[in-house]
């Protein structure tokens, strides 16, 4: 799905601002067709952000079910004879959507983008209403999975995901304007052959007219031509995408009719490759080091909430410390993340919304699992046909919307799932058909939990990549770095003996109170975070194998409540407010010492 943009043939209208708002408590909404009037009631929403934190009201913060938003606005008089569509870029995690009350669209997914051509219900030149109901709910057939518990107080949501539950509008919401005959979608692939870049592309376009493309350089000139749906085009001299140097050109698709363009299209793109050799990850044919972190969309009020001022500043804070790449744990990011990505550089391992499908982690607390010997998690009662329907679609459409990126370049299907059971097996290798099917170009990954350690794992084999989440000195020899280091060391021998992939530590870290301290080397000060980080690095530089250090979290992150968190996760190597911890200091100097790829 392209990205809406303006152009000399497209107008953009962004929906962003203040939304009326109401919280269906009692769940009448749909019933009383909300959408039928303007919202009775309502408060004062922004768009984008999550609701949660934006009252001081306890009951909005923990809501289960539909939520609805409501704004007016006038559809551009100049319109007229155009293609009218509605962009959602995400909504938290089912939405259905009416214009001036009918309904044009439902979507199921939390964090990826759905439109509707409203061309028919609404008039150039005067008001429409636009109404969502967005519905938080989790259940078996969601990705993420969760589950409700009735009580006498009302509905409770469950959860597997260890981050809170944030829901709403997290990103922007746009109306677009195109001709009736419009581009609908390109895939952009490349490669190079000594200076010369190779590019093929391929142009969906709905309506009739002629295709002809051209590649502009970063300053505009044009390198490259070429005519057809589909082809390839080569760029002499070609700028190669790097990390650390986010090189674009622009695929500039024209569509055009009796000789007249009336339709057209700027789809930036990078030239690079990525390839897996051996126990190498390779960008442009030289071996890659993924530094950085897990990160997480969390603030502080607007939760979720696409916010350009926090993203560029937490980019900022990326080049401070010397990290090279992240991964979107766990869920897909905004456009404007993955654009600042491709833009700056930034090295992406993209994951779906695939986190808690793992039962076995909370033991039999929930009624989840029943002990005769089978998957808890993938049986037709809990994570059956259904939720996997669900998983592939989330695939399809994260592949769908950022195919393009130069900056992915490893899909994660899921993250931390069951992986040491036959059913578990069954359920992941068509997924990762699904994944390679819509991306033949990249390498398929999943992160694999400590629950299924090298040996009991039975999914990672069908990966391109070993990923995997540890907790040594933290989970296990709490407190105990030597004892830590020893299983750590342990285990990565294990893998190398067993798969010959890179491996990524995806994951790896320790809770830290910030402004805790001690010398005598306790849990939750940052000393222990300092030492136990340091010392899991030297461990892994022993691993020629281990191509990859990306440690838990970026950011202290909100959680739900429990009693293993304290206002949430705090294993950020900054605050949720983001000032560093000791440990962030440790990781600037032994990143920023890395030449070569920044
Ligand atoms: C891993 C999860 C991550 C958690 C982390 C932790 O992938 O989402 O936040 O552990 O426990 O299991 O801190």
């Amino acid at each position: 799905m392209l990205r809406p943009q303006e152009n000399a043939h497209r107008e953009l209208k962004s929906l962003v601002g203040l939304w009326k708002f109401r919280a269906d408590a009692d769940g009448v909404g749909r019933d009383q067709e909300w959408q039928a009037a303007p919202l009775a009631g309502a408060i004062d929403m922004p768009v984008p952000s999550s609701y949660n934190e934006i009252t001081a009201d306890p009951q909005l913060y923990n809501h289960v079910g539909d939520v609805w938003y409501q704004t007016t606005t006038y559809v551009p008089r100049g319109w007229a004879d155009r293609r009218i569509v509605l962009r959602f870029d995400s909504a938290t995690h089912q939405a259905t959507v009416w214009v001036n009350g009918t309904e044009v669209m439902s979507h199921k997914g939390g964090y990826l983008p759905f439109e509707a051509d409203v061309t028919a219900l609404v008039t150039p030149g005067e008001q429409v209403r636009i109404t969502a109901a967005v519905d938080n709910r989790l259940d078996w057939t969601t990705i993420p999975p969760g589950w409700l518990e009735q009580t006498p107080d009302g509905a409770r949501q469950k959860y597997f995901q260890d981050f809170f539950n944030f829901a709403g509008l997290h990103r922007p919401v746009h109306l677009y304007a195109t001709a009736p005959a419009y581009v609908d979608d390109v895939t952009v692939r490349t490669d190079y052959d000594g200076r010369t870049g190779l590019v093929d592309y391929d142009v969906t376009v709905v309506g009739e007219g002629e295709v002809s493309v051209a590649v502009l350089d970063a300053e505009g000139n044009e390198v490259a031509s070429g005519t057809g749906a589909s082809g390839r085009v080569e760029i002499p001299e070609v700028r190669l995408w790097q990390p650390g140097v986010g090189y674009r050109y622009d695929l500039r698709i024209s569509l055009a009719r009796d000789g007249e363009v009336v339709d057209s299209y700027d789809q930036k793109f990078g030239v690079r490759t990525v390839r897996v050799v051996g126990t190498d990850f390779l960008i442009n044919d030289r071996p890659f080091y993924f530094r950085g972190f897990g990160m997480h969309e969390d603030h502080h009020v607007f939760g979720k909430g696409q916010h350009d001022a926090s993203m560029v500043h937490d980019y900022n804070l990326l080049k401070w410390i010397g990290a090279n790449s992240f991964r979107t744990s766990h869920y897909p990011y905004s456009e404007e993340n993955m654009e600042y990505a491709d833009a700056h550089g930034i090295v992406v391992i993209d994951e779906t919304p695939a986190v808690g499908l793992n039962l076995g982690i909370m033991g039999g607390i929930f009624g989840g699992g029943a002990d005769d010997g089978k998957s808890q998690t993938f049986r037709p009662e809990r994570i059956g046909e259904a939720g996997q329907a669900q998983h592939a679609q989330e695939i399809r459409e994260l592949i769908a919307r950022d195919k393009n990126r130069p900056s992915v370049v490893i899909w994660s299907i899921a993250n931390e799932p069951e992986s040491e059971t036959q059913e578990a097996a069954d359920y992941f290798r068509p997924l990762f058909d699904v994944a390679r099917e819509a991306d033949p170009t990249r390498p398929v990954g999943f992160v694999n939990v400590m629950l299924a350690p090298a040996g009991a794992c039975k999914v990672t084999e069908m990966a391109d990549v070993v990923m995997v989440n540890r907790y040594y000195g933290w989970y296990v020899d709490s407190g105990d770095i030597p004892s830590a280091m020893r299983h750590l060391r342990a285990e990565i021998t294990k893998w190398t003996e067993i798969e010959e992939k890179p491996i990524i530590f995806t994951e790896f870290g320790a809770d830290t109170m910030a402004g805790q301290h001690g010398l005598m080397g306790t849990m939750w000060t940052e000393e222990y975070q300092y030492d136990l980080m340091k010392a899991t690095l030297e461990v892994f530089d022993e691993f020629p194998q281990v191509q990859g250090e990306q440690m838990w979290n970026f950011a202290d992150f909100q959680t739900s409540a429990g009693i293993m968190r304290l206002d949430g996760n705090k294993k950020g190597a900054f605050t949720r407010d983001r000032r560093p911890k000791a440990v962030a200091h440790m990781l600037r100097k032994r990143w920023s010492a890395v030449e070569g790829d920044a």
